[in-house]
């Protein structure tokens, strides 16, 4: 049965980078109010909010201090209803993030637990340490030990992120509780659903020592890592919660197998309705901080592994913890606008739920720092200083982080040339990326052959043809410079070819057909050069 969430576009919003209002030099909820219209323009249905909830902002939002308030550097609670009903009249649906595997560790519930004898001791995950060391070895997403020691009470808590986000102890019965009525309180409020965070590790099957391994996983991640005491407890949410609303989820699921993403989101399986998975993300990796050079075969077989594999996915090549495709998977300076729109074809053209992030619908790419203190993101301090600590040289260090930090993709939007890219009128709390005055919302509405117009050629396309929502997909050719697959439903199809090279590729398809190149050639015979075009009889060869 068609849903709606199949048939829409997302958009994610960072909140603290999208547009400020009051010259603070931070996002708000307003400046989001201020760009419906904008959003509406581009073709998108769904707004996904990165957290707005009150944060010491350790983690800048995913460290939550109160889940059912928003945070006053955002706005207030009558902005953020403001936003439901001003998106509603333009047939927009906001869902919003929920950051339920840890909380801030000024939570009032935390603040309380560090008393030994109080009843909220237990919802959080609390030992003794192992001969004066933490109690186990697992080690942290943020890097170091995921175990604090805690003066006061003589114990270690458990945060798999930073020391900040200690992990809620999902065993308890009371912060299943606490949670459905997080989540009531948010839905009754009209929106339409949930991005969920980190999801896939609630449940802790033992504190046992994990296994040391290489390549992407932790150590430790075995014991919870898509636990049956996870599933448990999203079908219970699905149950009690979710099923009285009409509404959708997606999880955030890290170091998800098909076979596990398969046992989160069949639709069978009443858990969630999609998930967010991490392989293609790693195909320009050998560890998260190390990479190696990008290869366009590896990447699409990763994703059609996935396309294959699911009822549904949740498309995306960005977020906010991501650094910008462009400059990843295309090339931002010779072809920026050629690579940017090739990779938005992608995203828009593959089965599933697609999910734009902020600035890319206008290729904005990774940020042009020069030096740590521009860095704002936890990830990236922690494993600076870890690196400064090895004794590993600042060169190195910086080129360790450069490419990879999370705040590539959290520089300010930019929205038009004027000072600050109009993001703000007083001091950004992150510094703008100096190509602002090239690459803008402004100059690009006003281009036809602009990224952001293609953005919304092809949402417009996909927003009615059933094809491209609902049809199969079949890879047809992958090589280190192709990718070219096929939609199908009953018995029309929609066929994609997309250049990841500056090479002229030959074309032997015909049909229906979205073509995309990287470079400033396009496949053979095609009729426009550069520009991808959707054509209504074959590839017409030279
Ligand atoms: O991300 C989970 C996660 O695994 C990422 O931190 C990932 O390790 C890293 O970003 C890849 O570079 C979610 C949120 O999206 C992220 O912003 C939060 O920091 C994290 O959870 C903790 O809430
Ligand atoms: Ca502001």
């Amino acid at each position: 049965m068609a849903k709606w969430w199949q048939e829409r576009v997302v958009y994610q919003i960072y909140p603290r980078s999208f547009q400020d209002t009051n010259g603070d030099g931070i996002g708000d909820i307003p400046g989001i109010i201020a760009h419906l219209d904008d959003l509406k323009d581009l073709g998108v249905g769904i707004l996904w909010l990165s957290p707005v909830y009150p944060s010491p902002n350790a983690d800048y939002g995913y460290d939550i201090s109160d889940y059912c308030a928003i945070n006053p550097e955002f706005g207030t609670m009558e902005d953020m209803e403001r936003l439901i009903a001003e998106a509603g009249k333009r047939d927009i649906k906001i869902i919003m993030d929920l950051v339920i595997n840890h909380t801030s560790d000024e939570h009032p519930w935390f603040i309380r637990s560090r008393d030994k004898q109080s009843p909220y001791r237990d919802y959080y995950i609390w030992r003794p340490g192992k001969n004066g060391k933490p109690p186990n070895n697992w080690m942290s997403f943020f890097g170091g030990s995921t175990w604090e020691y805690d003066e006061k009470s003589g114990e270690y808590y458990l945060h798999l992120f930073s020391k900040k986000q200690p992990d809620l102890n999902w065993r308890n019965p009371k912060v299943m509780e606490e949670i459905q009525n997080v989540m009531r309180f948010w839905l009754d409020k009209g929106i339409a659903g949930f991005r969920c965070d980190v999801i896939n590790l609630l449940y802790k099957t033992s504190l046992e020592n994990g296994r040391i391994r290489l390549a992407m996983a932790l150590p430790g991640s075995e014991h919870y890592v898509s636990q049956e005491g996870t599933h448990e407890i999203l079908r219970t949410l699905r149950r009690e919660v979710l099923d009285h609303y009409d509404c959708f989820t997606v999880g955030e699921t890290v170091f998800v197998t098909t076979e596990d993403a398969k046992l989160l989101c069949g639709s069978d399986r009443r858990e969630l309705d999609m998930v967010f998975f991490f392989e293609h993300m790693e195909t320009d990796a050998f560890a998260k901080w190390i990479r190696r050079k990008f290869n366009p075969a590896r990447f699409a077989r990763v994703i059609s592994r996935w396309q294959n594999a699911l009822e549904w996915n949740a498309n995306y090549l960005e977020n906010h913890d991501q650094p910008r495709s462009v400059s990843r998977f295309g090339d931002d300076s010779r072809y920026h606008a050629e690579s940017a729109k090739m990779l938005g074809t992608l995203l828009l053209t593959l089965r599933g739920t697609p999910f734009i992030y902020q600035g890319q619908e206008i290729g904005m790419t990774n940020f042009d720092y020069t030096g740590i203190d521009q860095v704002r993101d936890v990830a990236s301090l922690n494993i600076y200083n870890l690196a400064k600590r090895l004794h590993i040289p600042e060169p190195l260090r910086w080129k360790i982080i450069k490419p990879t930090s999370r705040d590539n993709a959290r520089t300010p939007m930019q929205w038009d040339s004027s000072p600050n890219s109009g993001f703000t009128t007083g001091r950004p709390w992150i510094d703008v990326n100096g190509n602002y005055r090239t690459i803008n919302v402004a100059s690009q509405m006003k281009d036809p052959n602009s990224i952001r117009n293609w953005y919304k050629k092809l949402i417009t396309l996909r927003n009615t043809d059933k094809t491209l929502i609902y049809g199969d997909f079949k890879a047809l050719e992958i090589t280190r410079r192709v990718f070219v697959y096929r939609r199908e439903l009953e018995g029309r199809s929609v066929t994609v070819l997309l250049n990841f090279s500056d090479k002229p590729q030959n074309a032997h398809y015909s049909g229906h057909l979205i073509v995309s190149s990287y470079g400033r050639q396009s496949y053979k015979g095609v009729l426009e050069p550069y520009e991808a075009v959707l054509l209504e009889n074959g590839a017409n060869g030279e």
